[in-house]
């Protein structure tokens, strides 16, 4: 049977592969899983069928038989657990990696995640540029930091995981804002995660979904 996620019925992305079920998308993918997916619109996500899902009304969820989960890192690490290729066998390296998917989704999210939310919630304040400016330095703190990390390594810690997986996909929600640019490195490790097979049908199905037209690949 195959798992089925949830997704917006219409991303207000426009099909950028900026929401979270992206990121599902793209793990199922790698580990080579078909899965289904479920549209919501965003009052559909809020009604109590839904919400048995996901407490907080949101997408992604992933249901498998009598499993269902909320929460992408937690689909996520569920997804590479039970199938070879998103992390490594040596347990060593293996917890390093989920270090990698945490501090993706604790340490480097949550800034960007506020900056973005920031240039959607407070254009209109008279504040808005100080306040935007202080955002930005916070993000800049962590891409610094995360693009003096890489260094000059193709991921982050050896072979690609889902700590990379996360960290891309995070990296992502910069798209358009121009400062990722200014770190070559983190750029260039952004591009080889998109450049991935498994990256490009997941961004081609959920772009599919946006445009109503079935993936050309
Ligand atoms: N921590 C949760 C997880 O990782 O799964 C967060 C889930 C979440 O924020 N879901 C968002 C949602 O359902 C969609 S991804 N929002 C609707 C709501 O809360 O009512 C966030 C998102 C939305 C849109 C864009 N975009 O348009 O660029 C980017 C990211």
């Amino acid at each position: 049977m195959k798992p089925t996620i949830t997704a917006f019925e219409r991303s207000p992305d426009r099909g950028r592969g900026l929401a979270r079920d992206m990121r599902v998308r793209w793990a199922l993918e790698e580990v080579g899983q078909p899965y289904n997916v479920r549209l919501l619109s965003f009052s559909e996500m809020k009604e109590p069928a839904h919400r048995t899902l996901h407490p907080f009304g949101q997408i992604p969820t992933y249901e498998d038989a009598d499993l269902a989960l909320f929460e992408s890192g937690a689909i996520i690490l569920h997804i590479a657990e039970r199938h070879a290729g998103l992390l490594p066998e040596d347990a060593n390296a293996r917890a390093r990696a989920l270090t990698w998917m945490f501090a993706a989704l604790s340490t480097v999210e949550p800034p960007i995640v506020e900056r973005s939310m920031a240039t959607i919630l407070e254009r209109d304040k008279t504040w808005y540029e100080e306040r935007l400016a202080l955002l930005e330095d916070r993000v800049h703190v962590r891409l610094g930091e995360l693009s003096s990390r890489l260094g000059r390594a193709d991921w982050l810690d050896g072979a690609f995981s889902a700590g990379d997986l996360l960290m891309v996909t995070v990296l992502r929600r910069l798209d358009g804002s121009g400062m990722l640019e200014k770190y070559p490195n983190l750029s260039a490790y952004v591009a080889r995660g998109e450049a991935r097979p498994a990256y490009k049908r997941a961004f081609d199905d959920q772009l599919a979904v946006f445009t109503g037209k079935p993936p050309t690949g």
